[in-house]
C-alpha cells in the first residue's frame, strides 16, 4: 500500500473548500490509488463550520481518505505537507484600497509561506486559489527561502477552463477539440486569454472561430475575463464548483502530466520568458512531465497579443512594488 500524501487545504471551511475537500478525499487531485491525510487549516471562527465538513468526509467512507486534521495553527497544518491548497484569504470589502487588500492578504500569506518553509516536506507543491492569487503566491514564495521558488503556483485554470468552453461553444466543437488555450497575466479582470496559438478540431483558433477579430476582443476575451462577475451576478454567490474543479486539474496535471500536443495555463514565477518581469508570478503557457511543468517557448507574438499581456504584466509589476513597498516581501 502506498503512503498516504498529506494535503493542506486553507480556507477549508469556505465554499470553495466544501466543493474541494470532496474531490479530494475521493481520488480525483491524485488518482484513484493514492491515500491521502486532510490537513484544515481555518481561522478560529471557522473552526467548527471545519469540524462539520469533517464530519461529512467520515460519512462518505472514502476509501483513499486517511486521517483529518483541523487546526488554526500554520505549522501543525503544514506540517509534512506535500500538497498546499491556499484557499482562504481575505476578500476586498466595500471602500478597501488595494493597498489595504494587500496588506491585510500579507499578514495571511506571508506567515503561511513561512509555516511551509519550516514545515511542509521537501516535496511540496503549492497552489494559490486565493486573491489576489498572483501576488499572494509570490507573497508565501518570497517567505519561503528553502524551497524552490517553482513550487508556488498561482490559479489561472479556471480562467483556462472558461476559456476552452467558450471556444467549444463557439466553433461547435466539444471541449476535446479545443488544444493549446493559453491564460498570460494576471487572474483578474486585465488577463489575456490566447486563442491565437490554440488548435480546434485541426484548425486554429482564429479560424475556427470565423476568423473575426472583433468577436475576439468585445466578446470572447471580456467573457472570459468577467466570467467571475457574471457567476456572481446570476447565482448570487462567486465560482465555488468551477473554482474547486480548476484546483483539481491543476494540481493533477502538474503531478500527471499534460496530453501530448497540449499544455495548460498556470502562474509561475517568471524566468523573462516572453519579456514578462523576472520574478513575478504571472500566468504562461506549460508543459507538465513527472512533477515538472517548463514554460512553452518559441511561440509567436502578434502586435494585439503583446499588448494585452504587457497590460497584465504591468498590473502585476504594480502590485508587486506596492507589496515590496509594504515591507511584505
Ligand atoms: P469563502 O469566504 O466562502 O471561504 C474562505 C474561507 O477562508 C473562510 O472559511 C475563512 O474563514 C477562511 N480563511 C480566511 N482567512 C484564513 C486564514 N488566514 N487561514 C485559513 N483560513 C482562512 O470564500 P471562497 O468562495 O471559498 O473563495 C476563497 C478564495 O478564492 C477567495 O479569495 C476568492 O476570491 C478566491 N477565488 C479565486 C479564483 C481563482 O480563479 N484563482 C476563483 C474563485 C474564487 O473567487
Amino acid at each position: 500500500t502506498r503512503t498516504p500524501v498529506n494535503v493542506t487545504v486553507t480556507g477549508a471551511a469556505g465554499q470553495i473548500g466544501y466543493a474541494l475537500l470532496f474531490r479530494i478525499a475521493s481520488g480525483h487531485l491524485l488518482g484513484a490509488d493514492v491515500p491521502v491525510n486532510l490537513r484544515l487549516l481555518e481561522i478560529p471562527q471557522g473552526l467548527k463550520a471545519a469540524e462539520g465538513v469533517a464530519m461529512e468526509l467520515d460519512d462518505c467512507a472514502f476509501p483513499l481518505l486517511r486521517d483529518i486534521t483541523i487546526t488554526d495553527q500554520a505549522a501543525t497544518a503544514f506540517e509534512g505537507a506535500n500538497v498546499a491548497l491556499l484557499v482562504g484569504a481575505r476578500p476586498r470589502t466595500a471602500g478597501m484600497e488595494r493597498g489595504d487588500l494587500l496588506q491585510a492578504n500579507g499578514g495571511i500569506f506571508g506567515p503561511q509561506g513561512k509555516a511551509i518553509n519550516d514545515h511542509a516536506a521537501d516535496d511540496i507543491k503549492v497552489l494559490v486559489v486565493g486573491n489576489p492569487a498572483n501576488t499572494n503566491a509570490l507573497i508565501a514564495q518570497r517567505n519561503a527561502p528553502d524551497v524552490p521558488a517553482e513550487r508556488f503556483t498561482a490559479m489561472t485554470r479556471l480562467d483556462h477552463n472558461r476559456a476552452v468552453a467558450q471556444l467549444a461553444k463557439k466553433a461547435g466543437v466539444t471541449v476535446e477539440d479545443i488544444k493549446k488555450v493559453t491564460i498570460w497575466g494576471n487572474h483578474s479582470a486585465t488577463q489575456y486569454p490566447d486563442l491565437f496559438q490554440a488548435e480546434i478540431a485541426g484548425k486554429s483558433g482564429f479560424e475556427a472561430t470565423g476568423s473575426d477579430l472583433a468577436w475576439i476582443e468585445n466578446d470572447f476575451i471580456p467573457t472570459v475575463a468577467k466570467r467571475g462577475a457574471a457567476i456572481i451576478d446570476v447565482r448570487g454567490a462567486s465560482s465555488a464548483a468551477s473554482a474547486a474543479n480548476a484546483a483539481i486539474d491543476h494540481v493533477h496535471t502538474w503531478v500527471n502530466g499534460t496530453p501530448a500536443g497540449d499544455w495548460t495555463s498556470m502562474g509561475i514565477v517568471s524566468d523573462g520568458s516572453y519579456g514578462v518581469e523576472e520574478g513575478i508570478i504571472s500566468s504562461f503557457p506549460v508543459t507538465t512531465k513527472d512533477g515538472k511543468f517548463e514554460i512553452v517557448q518559441g511561440l509567436e507574438i502578434s502586435d494585439f497579443s503583446r499588448a494585452r499581456i504587457n497590460a497584465s504584466v504591468a498590473e502585476l509589476v504594480e502590485e508587486r512594488d506596492a507589496v515590496k513597498e509594504l515591507g511584505l516581501i
